[in-house]
């Protein structure tokens, strides 16, 4: 029997494919009766994870984990199948990269802060990529500059792509280099026709929106990592429709919003939770035009989450 260490590059169900150090890849299962601690999850390991695993003699290529390394960070989202659950994304990234369109199909303000939201539990850094920038008509464009002054003046990294000029891909190239990244959006909005323009030979499926629009077909159905360049990689994902959020708290949402986090101290009551109490920082600040109303809209919508109340 011969033990190894590697990284979980797909997962399909019950099968995972892992890569060693030495770049080869196993086809593994996991040990029988696999708890994980602490976290309620549909899927116990997901892509990103470090895990061990073990080779049963002349079982050459397939293996079986008995252990996951422990996380620096993840992704996950409620459960679409059980809400008390969660599903894991990916783990261990150096960043997320948020592909949105403001044309079709147009990724509303909801979503981005809630991906927001969700990366800055583990502040995980966030490069939002406005795609698909050749559809879009002047008004667009010059909506699309505000949401980039909006969301760079909060510290977010913003990209405009277009995968038919190729506008931005060499960008967006670079901003990978040397990370992990997830690409995680909406179906259709180009995640894996960027990464084919980023390494061609990978050739990934892509769809006509209206294939999926109308049938609600995701043309990626599970999230793959690929080394697209020696120490960059990158993970492809299936689009997210609705993100629900897991481990936030009512009371610590406000922790999540990077704008609202510096006037935390300034609210009469230190319990404030922003909604109509007296002297609160935040509202005077919505007020007074120093928080985007589009951002305090996006929070109540997240507070009046009634699984979030604990
Ligand atoms: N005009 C234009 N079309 C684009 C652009 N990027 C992607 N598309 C088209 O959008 C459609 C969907 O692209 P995909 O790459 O399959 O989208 P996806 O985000 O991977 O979708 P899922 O795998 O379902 O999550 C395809 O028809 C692409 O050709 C772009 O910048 N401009
Ligand atoms: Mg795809
Ligand atoms: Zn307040």
């Amino acid at each position: 029997m011969l033990e190894k260490k590697g990284l979980v590059y797909r997962s399909t169900g019950s099968w995972y494919e892992v890569r060693d150090a030495n770049g080869d890849f196993f086809s593994c299962r996991l040990k029988g009766k696999f708890k994980i601690k602490d976290l309620k999850v549909t899927n116990p390991l997901a892509v990103g994870d470090e895990v061990s695993f073990f080779i049963e003699d002349g079982e050459e290529g397939t293996g079986v984990i008995f252990e996951i390394s422990p996380r620096k960070n993840y992704i996950i989202r409620k459960s679409v199948h059980k809400t008390a659950h969660g599903h894991l994304l990916a783990c261990n990234l150096d960043q997320l990269v948020l592909i949105v369109t403001l044309a079709n199909p147009k990724t509303s303000l909801g979503f981005i802060d809630r991906m927001l939201v969700t990366a800055e539990t583990f502040r995980i850094p966030v490069l939002i990529v406005f795609n698909k920038i050749d559809l879009l008509p002047k008004e667009g464009i010059e909506y699309q500059d505000v949401l980039i002054d909006l969301y760079t003046s909060l510290g977010y990294g913003c990209l405009v792509t277009s995968a038919t000029t190729l506008q931005g891909t060499d960008d967006l190239m670079a901003a990978l280099e040397n990370k992990i990244s997830l690409v995680s959006g909406h179906s259709g909005v180009g995640k894996s026709t960027l990464i084919n323009i980023l390494d061609p030979e990978l050739d990934l499926a892509t769809n006509e929106i209206s294939t999926f629009a109308n049938k609600g077909v995701h043309t990626t159905t599970f999230a793959e990592m690929y080394e697209i360049k020696a120490n960059s990689y990158i993970i492809d994902s299936p689009g997210i429709k609705e993100l629900g959020l897991m481990d936030v708290s009512q009371s610590e949402l406000a922790h999540y919003f990077p704008e609202f986090r510096d006037l935390l101290g300034e609210c009469k009551f230190h319990n404030c939770l922003h909604i109509n109490e007296p002297k609160c920082a935040v509202k005077d600040a919505v007020e007074a035009g120093e928080i985007s109303e589009t951002r305090y809209m996006s929070y109540l919508s997240m507070f009046d989450n009634h699984d979030n109340r604990r």
